[in-house]
């Protein structure tokens, strides 16, 4: 989703190309031996298989919104925030989502640890509509998505947090056109 939402803002004209994770097509694991999706590969045959690193490569060809350029705090402070999320939020939805994957998980435990990322969340949001200011910048669009997994594991149990600016944001960005739009199969 990230990596779709980067390329749809950056107009980058690209094909889709679904797998079926059970079934990874050689084809894909040839270009990405690590078998994760999504994986890019670029024209001249370059291949970026890490969605960072494709929202990443969009925007550095074209960025209208200024995604790389927040109204507040600078791209550096982006990247640490979406380095929490990528390697500690994440770990922990994947735990508290699937805990049956996981020999060690506790789901109780990682939600309450997820929780505690989200406040990281509600305490930019007090002050800007967007985590680096007024508008949507490279961080909302890394980040939401793991928020929107999250947020759906226990709806009820998700909008009785006290986190109403991270609700508030989060509904921004799902209904957002943009977000519709990548939502739709094989969007392109
Ligand atoms: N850090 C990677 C993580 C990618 C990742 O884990 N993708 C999952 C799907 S959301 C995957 O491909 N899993 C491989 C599998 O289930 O076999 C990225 O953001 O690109």
């Amino acid at each position: 989703m990230r990596a779709r939402l980067a390329l749809d803002v950056s107009s980058q004209g690209f094909r889709v190309v679904e797998v079926a994770l059970r079934d990874k097509p050689a084809e894909m694991l040839r270009a990405s031996p690590k078998g994760t999706v999504p994986v890019l590969i670029d024209t001249d045959g370059t291949v970026i298989d890490e969605s960072l690193d494709i929202m990443l490569w969009a925007l550095r060809r074209s960025d209208p919104e200024q995604w790389l350029a927040p109204e507040l705090d600078d791209l550096a402070t982006m990247r640490s925030l979406i380095r929490h999320f990528d390697e500690h939020f994440k770990g922990h939805l994947d735990r508290y989502k699937y805990p049956n994957r996981f020999v060690d998980a506790d789901a109780k435990l990682s939600r309450s640890e997820a929780v505690i990322s989200l406040q990281l969340l509600e305490s930019r949001l007090q002050s800007s509509s967007y985590l680096f200011g007024n508008r949507v910048a490279l961080a909302d669009m890394a980040i939401a998505p793991f928020v929107r997994q999250f947020s759906k594991v226990d709806p009820p149990w998700f909008a009785s947090l006290p986190l109403p600016n991270t609700s508030r944001w989060l509904a921004a960005i799902l209904d957002s056109p943009r977000f519709v739009r990548i939502m739709q199969p094989n969007a392109a």
